[in-house]
């Protein structure tokens, strides 16, 4: 087999459909990027979207940005090759709106990508630029990303949620991935049904397989109303009539504050947790919740500075969660939470375990302390080393120890990389991320496609391919087919776009 299938891939906001942003795998060394990715297909610089994440498959890393070409600043998907950096393909997309930072969704079954631009979705092949489906929605998707839920209980299905921040009018939307059948009268990209939630900024459902349930988080009919979380059947009798089935549960969050961002399933301990974003109130002024998945039964509330990012379980019942924003009367501060059954308390800040009142004024001042997190990064946790990655607004990106245990834990920063701004993904034996110069890789590259074999890869490996000769099976799905053809060539394309480079360099 000339593929190598340890390469891995990251899916999804945060690694899977349970939102758990954990890796079993270690991060790599940050000491150099393998590689920055920061030009198209035509040498005209990518503008990615600086706080945004990344899906990761076999071959390609795929992102949305910008490019400004003489017809005027043009949004697309690419798929960036992970072996050289190159783009291997792009296809255009609407602007996304109020700075949108949503990470693309593979969907491995369909070997299709899905991007979001405006108020559409794309839904795209892996390996080429054809584009299956596009669907709008009512209104635009601001930092929200989908989830694909596949399970044996039905066709699979995307949910995705649209934005009105301050309004009533967002919807939980459900959308048709497979072809139709007997069973299936839907085409892909159809809206089965759109669930109203009220208003909605950055909600990223979450979907458990076991159960077939979705679940998503909402900021509340208005801002000043508490936050909402619904769990939702994933196939309902009502879904061939367009009629949105009556949520399962509904929890209403015990303090004013909304919630604008996902959550976190943890479906073995019947847990969803989640925090909210408080518009006043220093460090804090939100608060993190544990809620029974089965009941939407609250299990704890506990206050916690304000963030729209996605607690992490960590082992020996604690949680962590990054928080805050530079101004406000709030700091970027990474938290580490404790919990029982019943109760969870504070255990860590980063700001205040860094901090030193160098003006004395008892007042933590910016530069006083070491930023880690924000209230719009979120960070990995891999169990392997027992670290945490996080990102924060001074664009470094920490790989830290996430042995804290005690308020007097210390900050330790195992390796650090600068220049990072998006939300880290770990494939395999690689991290990648956005940074203020582009697209940035680390670890080693990943194998190459050799489909003759011959030790090296190019036009011969498509030569071979045409004459049925060699290891045809190049994405590894065990069949041989145009796919496999569509994957060669982009990935032979993103070649040719490296050795241009290096030519004119
Ligand atoms: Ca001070
Ligand atoms: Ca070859
Ligand atoms: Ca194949």
């Amino acid at each position: 087999m000339s593929t190598s299938f340890a390469q891995g891939t990251w899916a999804t906001l945060a690694s899977d459909s349970a939102r758990t942003a954990t890796t079993s795998l270690p991060f790599p060394s940050l000491v150099s990027p393998a590689w920055t990715c920061s030009k198209d297909e035509n040498n005209r610089t990518i503008t990615f979207v600086a706080r945004a994440g990344v899906a990761v498959g076999l071959h390609f890393v795929y992102t949305t940005g910008s490019v400004n070409e003489p017809g005027g600043t043009t949004w697309k998907l690419f798929a960036i090759s992970r072996r050289t950096g190159a783009i291997a393909w792009s296809l255009p997309i609407d602007a996304p709106e109020l700075e949108s930072t949503v990470t693309p969704a593979i969907d491995e079954r369909g070997a299709n990508v899905i991007a979001s631009g405006g108020s559409s979705l794309y839904c795209v092949s892996l390996y080429a630029p054809t584009l299956r489906w596009s669907t709008q929605l009512d209104n635009p998707i601001v930092n929200a990303s989908p989830v694909i839920a596949r399970s044996w209980r039905g066709t699979g299905r995307l949910f995705i949620t649209d934005y009105d921040g301050f309004g009533d009018a967002a919807s939980l939307y459900s959308i048709s991935l497979d072809p139709p059948s007997a069973s299936n009268p839907h085409q892909p990209g159809d809206i089965l049904w759109a669930a109203p939630i009220g208003a909605s900024s950055g909600n990223s459902p979450a979907y458990d397989a076991n159960t077939d349930r979705v679940f998503v988080a909402a900021v509340g009919l208005y801002a000043s109303n508490p936050g909402k979380i619904f769990a939702f059947p994933a196939h309902a009798p009502g879904d061939n009539t367009g009629t949105p089935p009556v949520p399962l549960w509904t929890f209403t969050n015990p303090t004013s504050n909304g919630f604008f961002g996902s959550l976190s399933l943890d479906a073995s301990n019947d847990a969803i947790d989640a925090a909210t974003y408080g518009f006043s109130g220093s460090t804090s002024s939100g608060n993190l919740v544990r809620i029974r998945a089965s009941t939407g039964a609250q299990q704890w509330s506990v206050t916690c500075n304000r963030s729209a990012s996605i607690p992490i379980r960590l082992p020996g019942n604690r949680l962590a969660l990054s928080t805050g924003i530079q101004g406000f009367g709030s700091v970027p501060s990474l938290q580490i939470f404790s919990s029982t059954a019943s109760s969870a308390s504070l255990l860590w800040s980063s700001h205040t375990r860094t901090w030193s009142d160098s003006n004395h004024n008892s007042i933590i001042d910016s530069g006083e302390f070491t930023p880690a997190g924000g209230w719009n990064t979120q960070p990995i946790y891999s169990s392997a080393t027992n670290q945490l990655a996080v990102c924060a607004n001074d664009n470094i990106l920490r790989i830290l120890d996430a042995n804290i245990t005690s308020p007097a834990s210390p900050f330790t920063v195992v390796q650090s990389a600068p220049n990072i701004t998006g939300s880290p993904s770990i494939a395999g034996s690689n991290l990648y991320a956005i940074g203020t110069t582009g697209l940035v890789a680390f670890g080693p590259a990943p194998a190459f496609v050799d489909v003759n074999t011959d030790g090296i890869f190019d036009i011969e490996d498509l030569y071979a391919w045409e004459q049925s000769r060699g290891s045809r099976d190049v994405n590894g799905d065990g069949q041989i087919n145009l796919a496999d053809r569509d994957l060669l060539t982009s990935l032979l394309r993103a070649n040719e776009t490296q050795e241009q480079a290096e030519g004119r360099r």
